[in-house]
């Protein structure tokens, strides 16, 4: 994760010295937090640039976070206080931001365009800049605009046509992962079709074949171009549902660990968008990893019911409340939203969540209203 880390050196370094001068300011700022610790306080209003989150920050070396003692001068009581306060301060002031505000949204459906009874879908790529926290800007690469690529649905046995435009400064082609095209669709340069180079327009045309949750990406200089953006949600619902695939919530999770950092949906926390059910209703949890890590996403509060992998149903659903996701998996779950309130939602692997600064990356939330 040497790259992530990089781009974030100004955000780790701003983190620090912010860190520094909470230390600084010592009980008085821990005072005024406790003593105003509601919705409204302004410490949390001030702080969404102060907590933003560093990914794989480490703590600075003369900071002691584990309320021990540095070499050889013990800390007073106070001392070990106002450090505990301070780093709640950064933590709370992490969570009262989310679901914090940030431009550009991707994942969104996408409608198609109705010709001679296929469904068209246009996706542009090109270069552009994206939000994955407040005020942090990184260079992408999308699809129409979104980071992840516009969702793409279509049914069992419908034609469809993907008209691909290389806005690109370099070239591309499209994947459809899972998907059992035929092999001229299959979207790898010099394997089954040229590449798209800048300028131009490439188009795939195919039956839609085995239902379930699939994705769309580059399959050109991967590592860089999924990376940055060129990916997406591709799901055949298939021409006869299952009884237990009749839900009140449908949610797409695509998690992603590579220049953007650790990210939901294109967003890290506190920009992560939480899923939002009533109590009683069914969610469907489509996860799916574009990056090049696993991810154990764990769901506080209720349990997942597992239903299919990679878009095949399992020979019976099973229960879990950890899913490992690996890179190029697809795991959809099921919840009871038995459990009113607001749930932590996020990957285990620690240093993909929280830190001392507080939670960032791959975190989100279910809110089970009552
Ligand atoms: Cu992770």
């Amino acid at each position: 994760m040497s790259a992530p880390h990089d781009t974030q050196t100004e955000t780790v370094a701003a983190s620090r010295r912010d860190f520094l001068r909470f230390s600084a300011l010592g009980l008085a700022a821990g005072a005024a937090v406790a003593a105003c610790g509601g919705p409204g306080n302004a410490e949390s209003a001030a702080a969404p640039a102060a907590a933003a989150p560093a990914a794989g920050g480490m703590p600075h070396p003369d900071t002691n976070h584990t309320g021990g003692t540095i070499g050889a001068h013990p800390r007073t009581p106070q001392q070990v206080r106002a450090a505990a306060d301070a780093m709640d301060a950064h933590h709370e002031a992490g969570i009262k931001s989310f679901p914090a505000k940030t431009q550009g949204k991707g994942n969104q459906k996408m409608e198609p365009r109705i010709e001679n009874g296929v469904k068209v879908f246009e996706l542009t790529a090109a270069a552009q800049k994206w939000e994955t926290e407040p005020g942090k800007f990184v260079d992408a690469f999308a699809y129409n605009g979104q980071v992840p690529g516009p969702q793409i649905w279509v049914k069992e046995g419908e034609r469809v046509r993907i008209v691909v435009k290389n806005n690109l400064e370099q070239s591309t082609a499209v994947h459809f992962h899972g998907v059992e095209v035929p092999n001229d669709q299959d979207g790898v340069p010099f394997i089954t079709q040229p590449p798209i180079k800048p300028g131009e327009t490439y188009t795939y045309e195919f039956t839609a074949p085995n239902p379930g949750s699939h994705m769309y990406h580059s399959h050109h200089n991967a590592a860089e171009q999924v990376g940055k953006g060129l990916l997406g949600a591709f799901i055949i619902e298939p021409r006869e549902k299952r009884a237990i695939e009749n839900v009140d919530v449908d949610y797409v999770m695509i998690i992603n660990d590579g220049s953007h950092g650790y990210t939901i949906n294109g967003k890290g926390f506190p920009a992560t968008e939480p899923i939002v059910a009533k109590l009683g209703q069914k969610l469907r949890v489509r996860f799916m990893n574009e990056g090049m890590m696993i991810h154990p996403m764990h769901l506080h509060g209720m349990h997942m019911t597992v239903i299919d992998k990679d878009g095949w149903p399992q020979p019976q659903p099973w229960k879990c409340d950890t899913i490992n996701v690996a890179p190029g998996e697809r795991w959809d779950v099921i919840v009871n939203c038995n459990n009113p309130g607001t749930w932590a939602f996020h990957c285990h692997i620690l240093p993909h969540a929280e830190m001392p600064n507080g939670m960032f990356g791959m975190v989100t939330a279910l809110v089970v209203q009552p």
